[in-house]
């Protein structure tokens, strides 16, 4: 066997067990995986052992910054490695769901990566309900922000600058057409939501990575419908809700699942009205589910 070239490289896509790789002799190659890992992810820093000009192995991967990304109840979905932002993109039509919302900047806290609202469409006279049921989440810390990404980007660039973003939410807020406005030579196919159908044909089905400039990357990826956390136990599930961390370590039971035992410090805060009722319900849901489903630490 001819002795082989391994180059350093960026996924910039995956599917399914291919990948495509920018690597650094600035040519993006459809790269395979070797042996049985297959769990890279865009924005995974690779080796690729070079077959020719178009084509590749991936050998090996840096370790990661940061990992986003979901689980239901079987497996993990890896969405984007070594991103610094999660851009979570709502809109008012077709209406969103709050407590997939609450996932995605759930799995984004775990992650340890800062996120970002979009409440996207905001042209649109259902916008104003929008609005009012997402300001809470601005009291708690989260950048919010109104865009009509359809015609005037404007307001999102700078909060892109020198970032990993990643684009996250259901389908048909807009996350494709946020990166087509931002980079028109990219074209992204971009849902066409069909009144008639309800169903789109140009739907995001991969994630993406794009350059939007030197310093900075933008990821699309597929709208979601559910954003499960199993992966997250009790302890860090109550932590990803930011605005319960202050509390924890305050109920009386040290190991405390914050559902109805007795002296439990978010079940005060949440009679109190100091921590959001609707927020500690959406953790109780995704607590009673993960016992339901016994994970060995929920057990
Ligand atoms: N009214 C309005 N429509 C918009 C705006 N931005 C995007 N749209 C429309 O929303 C629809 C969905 O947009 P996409 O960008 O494809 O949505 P997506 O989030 O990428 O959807 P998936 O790829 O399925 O996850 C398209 O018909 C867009 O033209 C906006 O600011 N206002
Ligand atoms: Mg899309
Ligand atoms: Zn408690």
């Amino acid at each position: 066997m001819s002795s082989e070239r391994i180059i350093r490289g960026l996924v910039t896509a995956a599917y399914g067990r291919r990948f495509l790789v920018e690597c650094a002799d600035g040519i993006t190659r459809d790269c395979v995986t070797r042996g049985k890992r297959n769990d890279f992810a865009c924005g995974d820093d690779v080796t690729v052992a070079v077959q020719n000009d178009s084509q590749g192995a991936i050998n090996d991967c840096a370790p990661r910054k940061s990992l986003l990304y979901r689980s239901d109840q079987w497996k993990q979905k890896l969405i984007a490695a070594n991103v610094t932002q999660v851009v979570a993109v709502v809109a008012p039509v077709p209406s969103f769901d709050l407590n997939v919302l609450d996932c995605c900047l759930a799995a984004a806290a775990h992650a340890g990566i800062d996120a970002l609202i979009v409440l996207n469409k905001a042209e649109l006279p259902e916008a104003a309900v929008s609005e009012g049921v997402l300001a809470p989440f601005a009291t708690l810390g989260y950048p919010l922000l109104k865009l009509v990404a359809r015609d005037n980007i404007g307001p999102l660039r700078p909060l892109l600058d020198g970032k990993r973003s990643v684009l996250v939410g259901e389908s048909g807020m807009g996350k494709s057409t946020i990166l087509n406005q931002l980079l028109p030579e990219a074209v992204a196919q971009t849902r066409e939501v069909s009144a008639s159908l309800g169903t789109g044909k140009h739907t995001t089905t991969h994630a993406r990575l794009y350059h939007l400039d030197a310093r900075s990357e933008l990821i699309d990826t597929p709208g979601v419908q559910a954003f499960g956390v199993h992966h997250l136990g009790f302890e860090d599930l109550a932590s990803a809700f930011i605005e319960f961390r202050p509390l924890l370590g305050q109920c009386r039971f040290r190991d405390c699942r914050h559902l109805a035992e007795p002296g439990c410090a978010l079940v005060a805060a949440g009679a109190a009205g100091t921590v959001s009722a609707r927020r500690l319900a959406s953790y109780r849901r995704l607590a009673e589910e993960n016992i339901r489903l016994k994970r060995p630490d929920w057990a």
